[in-house]
């Protein structure tokens, strides 16, 4: 069996429907209640609800599964132990049982403080016409240095990394300057929050007596919590590692390497504690290598999201198309249907490995039609992305019989 080919749909609101999925291949579907506030809980009547809509069809028809919650937000009062917190583990271990007894087993999630993912383009050109993702770290530098002014920001930057900030921030018209600050502020699709430069600098306040230590020891804590909670559940968690995986805007990071992942699953050694292997995120750090991490952690890896970034040696990174870039999709994928063999073999109950193509390129039809995808998730950058890893999922497995 091959790995299970997952689609990340927004819910009814977005643009790439069920309809458009069934088409690209996919048979799971990775969705979250993004309706539900963040920090409340997730009612077994909602998730049926949603869980009928996405499973709907006759006989005959290509059906499909509600495979993957992606994502049940950590409140920031859980990563800061702010007042209330406990209230919000209570609710988050209540969304994991009711999501149990609705059958639907992975959950993915994150701890990233205040942003989710970030970056500073979302329609950085590509030779051949389609546009990428793409973070540039002076552009991000003139972000925090000279838009949002944070206290103390200099100190994190060497005088040529603040003086080529300076250079492009000066080179910012009013529009660019405000489209840098939206992208990174607005909240990218799967953040469940965005902010103004004011309400941002205040959410980064409530992270002042929170260093790497705490953030670990808040992460730890919280799984101590849920862990249990979610192995008794039938419910797999899954950590999804920082992006970009380095500390930003003063920010602890906690999720960045193989040694962090390694923390989180000792935290608590249960099989429900797990990893969503993110091969964009991880990626962009040449010190991780991706396919040891699957040979020494794979057992422990419940979700998997396979996109490639081409880095460089300033910090700067782009997403290429899937099978270019830093990532050796060959190698990470022959090392993740190795493990499915494992688990197979072994007659695991819990043998299934979804993976979703991660981002796709804007491109064709997804240009100019007006069609507003969100920044990453086009229909026809991700099924170019799906078909490719499909084709060379099917390549290693016949090659390898
Ligand atoms: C970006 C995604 C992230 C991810 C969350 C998981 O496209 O990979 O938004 O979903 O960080 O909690």
């Amino acid at each position: 069996m091959a790995l299970e080919q997952t689609w990340r749909w927004f819910g009814p609101a977005d643009p790439v429907s069920l309809a458009d999925i069934k088409q690209a291949g996919a048979t799971g579907i990775v969705t979250a209640l993004h309706h539900i506030p963040n920090g409340h809980v997730w009612s077994v009547d909602e998730i049926t609800t949603r869980k009928s809509i996405i499973e709907a069809g006759s006989p005959g028809e290509h059906r499909l599964t509600w495979s993957v919650v992606e994502s049940i937000p950590v409140h920031d009062a859980i990563k800061t132990r702010a007042d209330g917190f406990q209230k919000y583990i209570e609710n988050y271990k209540e969304s994991i049982v009711n999501l149990g007894r609705c059958g639907i087993d992975t959950v993915c999630y994150n701890f990233m403080p205040v942003l989710d993912w970030t970056r500073t383009d979302l329609d950085y050109p590509m030779p051949d016409g389609s546009t990428a993702l793409r973070f540039d770290a002076a552009e991000f530098a003139a972000f925090e240095l000279f838009i949002l002014k944070r206290p103390g920001a200099e100190a994190h930057y060497s005088p040529e990394q603040i003086q080529k900030a300076r250079t492009r921030f000066e080179a910012l018209d009013e529009t660019a300057a405000r489209r840098l600050q939206r992208n990174i502020l607005a909240g990218l699709p799967g953040s469940e929050e965005s902010y103004t430069v004011e309400q941002f600098q205040e959410t980064l306040n409530a992270y002042k007596h929170v260093g790497d230590k705490e953030l670990r020891e808040n992460l730890y804590a919280f799984l101590r919590e849920i862990a249990p909670v979610a192995q008794d559940a039938g419910v797999r968690l899954s950590i999804h590692p920082d992006d970009p995986p380095y500390p930003i805007l003063g920010l602890p990071r906690v999720v960045s390497t193989e040694a962090d992942a390694r923390l989180v699953l000792d935290a608590v050694d249960v099989p429900a504690n797990g990893l969503c292997f993110c091969t964009g995120s991880y990626g962009v750090r040449p010190d991780n290598d991706l396919v040891g991490m699957v040979e020494r952690l794979g057992s422990r890896i419940h979700f998997i999201h396979l996109r490639s970034t081409k880095r460089d040696e300033e910090g700067n990174f782009f997403e290429a198309n899937h099978l270019d870039g830093d990532v050796d999709m060959f190698a990470v994928i022959s090392a993740l249907l190795g493990e499915q063999r494992r688990r197979e073999e072994e007659g695991l109950d819990d043998a299934r490995m979804p993976f979703r193509p991660d981002h796709g390129h804007k491109m064709l039809d997804d240009l100019n039609s007006g069609k507003r995808t969100n920044p990453g998730y086009t229909a026809i950058g991700r099924l170019r992305g799906l078909a490719e890893l499909r084709g060379l999922m099917l390549g290693i497995e016949r090659s390898s019989l």
